[in-house]
């Protein structure tokens, strides 16, 4: 790869910045809400996993079990996710966007934002997932919030679920698992196209889709992990996608789907030829979806694995020709962090990479990450791709009412940069870049505050006390001037 002469981005760059309704919106239970999946995720930290509360219908009986990656919830019998009276739900309350919308869009066209990622929460357009009509109140809020988009002339991206599936349809369907899901999702989509056609050109339909392996739940409403629920979910999330882009393509075809997939590059820890072929294996547990869901076909690689681990699809016969018929017309991705893996360690996820620093949460700090993300995806598929996600989480200080935050603006300005490499050298399609968190929002992973990504800063601390005030941080003013300059200051 060559290196740089210049930096430019496209006239018509979407700069933005992305937030999810989980994280962001709260009026968790208010406006005829029913209960999301997250809604029921107590805090957690660095150290301490976040707890999905339960109850026992039967018993009465109450309690905590943790999240796992690749693993099934330890719920007793009878027991069911639930609220409990006086614990802390950091999904409910976010930092209040559902109320203080006009003054946070206020905010993101000040910093001058052409694109402002967020998510509908399916759970508030239809509060048990199965009903046959839409909430209203709910369909009013996201007009209100599109509309206050507009006066500014930022363009909404969309994620229809975003880890935000009804807790009902987990609790009494399986989730995903449950072929008729498929059906309450395209009602859902129809709702939203219909309604929004003329407000929502870019749409993107599952959140990090391949994170259906390490977090069934949250992302698939699958309570129960196995290879065979996992795969099934997955295949009826594939149909779901290609039903969802042939809808919108008869109601109204100037509208985009997008594919959102969560993607880090995976270095082999030596030159070793071993630690290449494992590298390349932990890429597919990504690049496995966007086959499916962009390419439109299963890979090879995959049904010899499924074939090895005795997985069965149960599929209808329309299912194949549906996803080779309508793929995902882009890819939008999450990239924050390379990866490292020895065949040495295999059972171990990520090594510490030699070469590269960490944020305070343990993600590698790599400046070339969104670079080779964007070439390997591109060399994959030839679409136009989005970076929905990229951003630093650190914990922030406020000093006589400024944030200083530097640490923050060095890592964007290597993304941005990294960024104009992939389309001044590379020559890929880039469509824009809305980096996470552009204000600070409760973390998926842990629930906290004190994990903050945000160019404002927001005052609430990880049991979410605090005036809920919005700061402009240094690193909102350095990304305004990126914005104005098209850029070029960086
Ligand atoms: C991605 C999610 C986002 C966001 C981001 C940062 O997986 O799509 O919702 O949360 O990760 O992760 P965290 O908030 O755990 O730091």
């Amino acid at each position: 790869m060559t290196e740089r002469k210049a930096f430019r981005f496209p006239e018509n760059f979407l700069w933005g910045g992305a937030t999810a309704a989980n994280q962001y919106e709260g009026g968790g239970t208010e406006g005829g809400k029913g209960l999301s999946v997250c809604d029921v995720l107590t805090g957690g930290s660095r150290t301490r996993k976040r707890q999905m509360t339960w109850i026992n219908r039967v018993t009465d009986e109450t309690g905590y079990t943790e999240l796992r990656p690749r693993q099934s919830l330890a719920l007793p019998e009878n027991a069911e996710p639930a609220l409990l009276d006086g614990e802390y739900y950091p999904s409910l309350k976010g930092v209040d966007f559902y109320h203080r919308y006009k003054e946070d869009i206020a905010l993101a066209a000040e910093m001058g934002f052409k694109a402002f990622r967020m998510s509908v929460n399916w759970a508030r357009i239809f509060p048990q997932g199965d009903e046959e009509e839409p909430n209203e109140e709910g369909l009013q809020f996201y007009d209100a919030v599109f509309d206050e988009l507009k006066k500014y002339g930022i363009v909404p991206l969309v994620t229809m679920c975003h880890y935000e599936m009804p807790l009902s349809l987990s609790l009494n369907y399986g989730g995903w698992t449950d072929r008729r899901v498929v059906g309450f999702f395209e009602r859902y989509a129809r709702v939203l196209f219909t309604r929004y056609q003329k407000k929502v050109k870019y749409w993107l339909t599952f959140n990090e889709i391949d994170n259906i392996a390490n977090f069934p739940l949250i992302c698939a409403g699958v309570p129960e992990y196995s290879p065979q629920a996992v795969a099934q979910a997955a295949h009826h999330m594939f149909v779901a996608s290609a039903k969802t882009v042939k809808l919108k393509n008869e109601i109204n075809p100037d509208m985009m789907v997008g594919q959102m997939l969560a993607y880090m590059p995976v270095y082999g820890y030596s030159c070793s030829p071993k630690d290449q072929l494992l590298a390349i294996d932990r890429e597919r547990d990504a690049l496995f979806f966007s086959d499916v869901q962009v390419g439109g076909y299963y890979p090879a690689y995959k049904l010899k694995e499924y074939e090895r681990n005795g997985v069965v699809l149960k599929t209808e016969a329309e299912d194949f020709e549906l996803i080779r018929r309508y793929p995902c017309e882009f890819i939008g991705f999450s990239c924050y962090k390379s990866m490292c893996v020895s065949a040495g360690q295999p059972e171990k996820r990520n090594l510490k990479n030699p070469y590269l620093e960490e944020s305070e949460w343990g993600w590698t700090i790599d400046p070339d990450c969104l670079r080779l993300t964007l070439n390997e995806l591109y060399d994959r598929y030839r679409k136009p791709l989005w970076i929905v996600e990229n951003g630093l989480g650190a914990e922030d200080t406020v000093e006589n009412g400024k944030i200083h935050d530097q640490y923050r603006i060095d890592y964007l300005r290597d993304s941005v940069k990294s960024i104009a490499d992939a389309i001044n050298l590379d020559g890929v399609e880039v469509m824009g870049l809305t980096v996470w968190g552009w204000i600070d929002i409760i973390s998926a992973g842990t629930g906290e505050m004190k994990k903050r990504y945000g160019l404002v800063y927001v005052d609430m601390d990880d049991e979410g006390h605090g005036s809920l005030d919005r700061i402009r941080k240094d690193s909102f003013y350095w990304y305004q001037k990126v914005i104005r300059s098209e850029g070029t200051e960086l």
